[in-house]
């Protein structure tokens, strides 16, 4: 059977593929999976039939057979356990990128999440600049102790995990704020994962989404 994953019907990314379904899109892609896609506008994400799936009427979402997920990083890591080429079959070193799966959405999204709301929607608040630099701060010492962390490696853990794939989505919503030049391994890293025709296929799926609907 083939999973359905949900996603925007036009996303505000413009096609930049920061919208989460990016994530499980690239996750199938690497893993050889066909996967299909059920657009949603906003409206429809509020509705009742969407909210027993996501409770917080959002995307993604995946269904397959008799199980409906949310969380993206749940999903991908969904998709790890049950393909071979996410995660490394040796115990320990397939715990470590489950680790990084976490790292990604606990350590580092949460201040680079942040930072791209408080772009959106605190511009006008007399408290702007201070909290975008506050965030800024924050942001730097994680991607700091990122960058330390990966040296002249290719990848987090020797080889390209889930863990990287969450990362490297996380990462893509700084480009343009001089924050990944600055750590040029940390661009590098991105360009790397870039470079991947699993991610160039999900890349241009979600794109040619984004290409219709604006039609
Ligand atoms: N923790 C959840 C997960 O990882 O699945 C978060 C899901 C989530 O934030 N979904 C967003 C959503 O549905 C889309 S991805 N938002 C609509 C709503 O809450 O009503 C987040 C996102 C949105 C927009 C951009 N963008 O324009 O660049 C990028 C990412």
């Amino acid at each position: 059977m083939t999973a359905t994953i949900t996603a925007f019907e036009r996303s505000p990314d413009r096609g930049n593929g920061l919208a989460r379904d990016m994530r499980l899109r690239w996750a199938f892609e690497e893993v050889g999976q066909p996967y299909d896609v059920r657009l949603m506008s906003f409206k429809a994400m509020k509705q009742p039939a969407h909210l027993a799936i996501q409770p917080f009427g959002q995307i993604p979402t995946y269904e397959d057979g008799d199980i409906a997920l949310f969380e993206s990083g749940a999903i991908v890591f969904h998709i790890a356990e049950r393909h071979k080429g996410l995660l490394p079959d040796e115990a320990n070193a397939r715990a470590r990128a489950i680790m990084w799966m976490f790292a990604a959405l606990n350590t580092l999204e949460p201040p680079i999440f942040d930072r791209s709301l408080v772009r959106i929607l605190e511009r006008d608040k007399p408290w702007y600049e201070e909290r975008l630099a506050a965030l800024g701060e924050i942001i730097g010492k994680r991607l700091d102790g990122l960058s330390s962390h990966l040296g002249a490696a290719d990848w987090l853990d020797r080889t390209f995990s889930a863990g990287d794939l969450l990362m490297v989505t996380v990462l893509r919503r700084l480009q343009g704020s001089g924050m990944l030049e600055e750590r040029p391994n940390l661009a590098a890293y991105i360009a790397r994962a870039e470079a991947r025709p699993a991610y160039q296929r999900a890349f241009a799926a979600q794109l040619a989404v984004f290409t219709a609907a604006a039609g």
